[in-house]
């Protein structure tokens, strides 16, 4: 098996700027793609077909920054278009179920494999085109805003649900992701926090992910949603999210849906929880698992004083003028 570092090195031929600026161990990992940085294993080709992916009218697109609750969603969007239908995910799993645009389909994402292995690897964008016409698609996608879709891009000409969490979750979800998922670099918390206000983490800022879906949130394609509101009261979200995709179900069937989108229902399902169809990727143990705590407020257990009040300032910072409010307890 060949060195990690040579996994940067195949997608640039160079070092990048940016991540000469992050630990060591992240850089052997990552990539630099037009100024963010990108785990090897999500290729520029997976990138360049999310740009220049085909929009169907019908699709629906789950759109998010990581961890902010998109298993959750993709989880309530099919089981919305599906009428609380739950026979339909016999011996399938919601993350395969919604192909995720940018990320390679290889069955072992576990450690380094060669560009060639890699590239060749179909895509989500790949799988996606193959759906039947006739088959509605669900579709993820964590993109920064100028790598979407162009019929994704500022005028969205299908359905977009966007689920925005409070930044300080976000950021613990992500680092403990970090410590599940063998590929991802293994951030001490420091090192993290650091990275994240930095916008040097996987996937860039979280500030210009949300502030841009944040904008478009009365257009009539996109339902923008926050993690939240969402555990504070799911039914009206369930109620929001098919009122949006233009379903009027029945209070039994909504009541199914809130039921099977729970955290618990999800955490013991085999279709829901991502840790079996996932397994070879993922460091598991009983702590280490996708569906962690699921919870609003558990960044208090990890942020310092000091991490607390520098996080604030750059929150209020980039979100002055905004409007756009989060609940962190
Ligand atoms: S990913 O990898 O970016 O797609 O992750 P994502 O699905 O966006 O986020 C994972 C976090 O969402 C939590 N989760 C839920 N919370 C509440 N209710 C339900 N049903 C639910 N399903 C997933 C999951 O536990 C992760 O959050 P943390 O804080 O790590 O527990």
């Amino acid at each position: 098996m060949a060195e990690r570092k040579d996994a940067v090195e195949c997608w640039t031929g160079e070092m990048s700027a940016l991540l000469a600026k992050s630990p060591a161990h992240v850089a052997k990992v990552c990539y630099e793609y037009e100024n963010v940085a990108m785990l090897y294993y999500i290729t520029k080709k997976g990138i360049d077909q999310t740009k220049r992916f085909k929009l169907r009218p019908d699709d629906v697109y789950v759109i998010s920054y990581l961890k902010a609750g998109t298993t959750w969603l993709q989880q309530i969007a099919m089981l919305v278009q599906l009428e609380g239908d739950l026979s339909f995910f016999e011996g399938k799993h919601i993350i395969t179920m919604v192909p995720y645009l940018e990320i390679c389909t290889l069955e072992d994402k576990m450690g380094y494999k060669d560009k060639e292995e890699i590239i060749s690897a179909p895509t989500g964008a790949e799988q996606a085109d193959y759906m039947p016409p006739d088959t509605p698609r669900i579709l993820k996608t964590h993109v920064v805003p100028r790598w979407l879709p162009d019929g994704l891009k500022d005028d969205p000409q299908a359905k977009v649900l966007y689920i925005a969490r409070n930044p300080k979750d976000t950021a613990i979800s992500y680092y403990h992701f970090c410590h599940l998922v063998k590929a991802l670099p293994k951030y001490t918390w420091d090192e993290f926090f650091e990275e994240f206000i930095s916008d040097r983490v996987i996937y860039g800022s979280w500030f210009e992910h949300i502030l841009y879906w944040w904008n478009l949130r009365n257009h009539h394609n996109v339902l923008f949603l926050k993690y939240e509101d969402m555990k504070q009261d799911p039914r009206k979200a369930v109620i929001q999210i098919a009122e949006f995709m233009g379903k009027s179900l029945p209070d039994d069937i909504i009541d199914r849906i809130v039921e099977a989108s729970s955290f618990s229902f999800m955490k013991s399902n085999t279709s829901a929880n991502p840790d079996e169809v996932l397994k070879k990727s993922l460091d598991l143990t009983k702590e280490k698992t996708f569906m962690r705590k699921g919870m609003v407020g558990d960044w208090k257990n990890y942020f310092t004083e000091d991490q607390n009040r520098r996080f604030d300032q750059l929150y209020q910072e980039k979100l002055a003028g905004s409007g756009l409010e989060f609940t962190f307890a």
